[in-house]
């Protein structure tokens, strides 16, 4: 659409407003604004983009951004404006609440033995697995979990304080963004209180963080958290 309506030269930031409207205080003027984000105008020509009017061959429920809707592959859920109204492209940056005051992350970082505070708009998806529920049939206990946000090579579970155990990547689906779901036989699962957690691996190599990394521990807002996930259960 964009390479159809033309570019001019100028334009850097592609803006997509949702018809969803409120009055905010910013300094001392009353603004109107309408729920909106933008992206650099590389990203948003990115032919994974969708314009959505239909989900699961039904239009589009109300809910999910009827008539049409942005999703964004590869990006946190916010990017994905619903009840799209209008799409503008910018020769300047965009920052209005939904790009730098909302969904913003705080992150403070070591650099050269200083720390280094940044604040950034929620972006891109980051790798992340997390163990959902544990299952039982015929005294066999099983743990199933999703990863996601990065092309996922491997998940990995860890019992209590036991060693790292790979998990079975269910097949299926093999589009490119779709959640990966995972499953690992919990053998001789014992009685009592448990810790089950899980961590990702992408094609890279990459490895989710634990809570006590410091890209998790130095982020000090709740958005773009991707540390590995401890759920604690009780076999009966
Ligand atoms: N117009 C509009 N689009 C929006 C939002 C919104 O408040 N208004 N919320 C965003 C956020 S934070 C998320 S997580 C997703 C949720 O999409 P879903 O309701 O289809 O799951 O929509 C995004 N798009
Ligand atoms: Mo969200």
């Amino acid at each position: 659409m964009l390479q159809e309506a033309g570019v001019q030269d100028q334009g850097i930031e592609v803006v997509f407003f949702g018809s969803d409207t409120g009055v905010e205080d910013v300094r001392d003027v009353k603004m109107p604004q309408h729920f909106a984000r933008s992206m650099a105008l590389a990203d948003a020509l990115d032919p994974r983009n969708l314009l959505c009017y239909e989900m699961n061959g039904e239009p589009l429920p109300q809910l999910h951004g009827f008539p049409l809707r942005l999703i964004a592959p590869g990006w946190y859920g916010i990017a994905n404006t619903k009840w799209l109204e209008r799409i503008e492209v910018l020769p300047t940056r965009y920052e209005n609440r939904f790009m730098a005051r909302d969904y913003v992350t705080i992150r403070e970082q070591q650099r050269d033995g200083q720390s280094v505070w940044t604040e950034t708009s929620v972006g891109r998806a980051l790798l992340k697995s997390a163990p959902a529920k544990v299952t039982r049939e015929a005294g066999q206990y099983r743990i199933v979990g999703a990863a996601w946000g990065a092309p996922i090579a491997s998940v990995e579970v860890r019992i209590d304080a036991g060693p790292w155990l790979p998990a079975t990547i269910d097949e299926g689906e093999d589009a490119e963004f779709a959640w990966k779901l995972w499953s690992l036989e919990w053998a001789n699962a014992a009685a009592g209180e448990h810790a089950i957690t899980s961590r990702a691996i992408d094609t890279q190599g990459n490895i989710q963080p634990a809570q006590d990394d410091p890209w998790i521990t130095g982020k000090h807002t709740y958005w773009e958290s991707n540390g590995q996930v401890t759920r604690r259960v009780r076999l009966a």
